[in-house]
């Protein structure tokens, strides 16, 4: 089953792809990589590499759809997963032809991936009593939580001010699941698992 990663510049979409891999066993991930102009690329990283190249604070590290292959245990069976990291979604229209390309692959994909993980930075949410949930996420759970399974994650939960965070997201999203993880102390990748498997098709 194909599950598609998406979510805000920045938010944590590329570690929790990887450490998630490597929580449910990979030492290596295969990478197939579709860039904006077409070109695809294939490439094997070890967990450690694929986190010091694919991770970054800075925004847009991620620019193509970036799908990793994952054996996913079962009770009785072996299933096999794909999750495609994706660019970053914002409200502005980005300057870059490349970042807008992608951006534009991503939002046409939006409804064949039987499976949506839409990833927010919970620590950044609400962090002043002024600011609240992006208009990007309203807009991302509006639409792709109508059509396909999703589910919230709401991560950096390890980080300062993630508590009120989720709290703030679970109020606006009422009535879609919303799973508290952290991309780096794996918290919650156990949820994520059984709801992989509990909406498996
Ligand atoms: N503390 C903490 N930091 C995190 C977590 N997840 C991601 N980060 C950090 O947040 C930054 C962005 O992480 P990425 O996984 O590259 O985010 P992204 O959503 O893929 O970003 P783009 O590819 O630019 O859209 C990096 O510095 C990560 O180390 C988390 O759960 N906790
Ligand atoms: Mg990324």
């Amino acid at each position: 089953m194909d599950a598609l990663v998406l979510g805000r510049p920045n938010a944590g979409k590329s570690l929790f792809v990887i450490n998630f891999a490597a929580y449910l066993g990979l030492k290596e991930i295969r990478v197939e990589a579709l860039d904006g102009d077409g070109t695809a690329r294939r490439q094997r990283l070890a967990i450690d590499l694929a986190r010091r190249q694919l991770v970054s604070h800075v925004p847009y590290k991620t620019m193509a759809l970036q799908t990793v292959h994952i054996d996913l245990m079962g009770t009785k069976s072996k299933h096999a997963l794909t999750l495609t990291d994706t660019v970053g979604i914002t409200e502005e229209i980005p300057g870059e032809l490349v970042v807008r390309r992608a951006i534009a692959i991503v939002l046409s994909r939006l409804s064949l991936g039987p499976m949506v993980f839409h990833i927010v930075d919970a620590s950044a949410v609400g962090y002043s009593s002024i600011e609240t949930v992006s208009l990007v996420d309203d807009g991302l759970a509006r639409y792709a939580g109508s059509i396909t399974t999703y589910a919230i994650l709401a991560t950096k939960m390890d980080k300062e001010g993630a508590k009120v965070g989720l709290d703030r997201l679970r109020e606006r999203f009422q009535g879609y699941p919303i799973i508290p993880i952290s991309g780096v102390t794996r918290r919650g990748f156990k949820d994520v698992k059984s709801f992989i498997l509990r909406h498996w098709q």
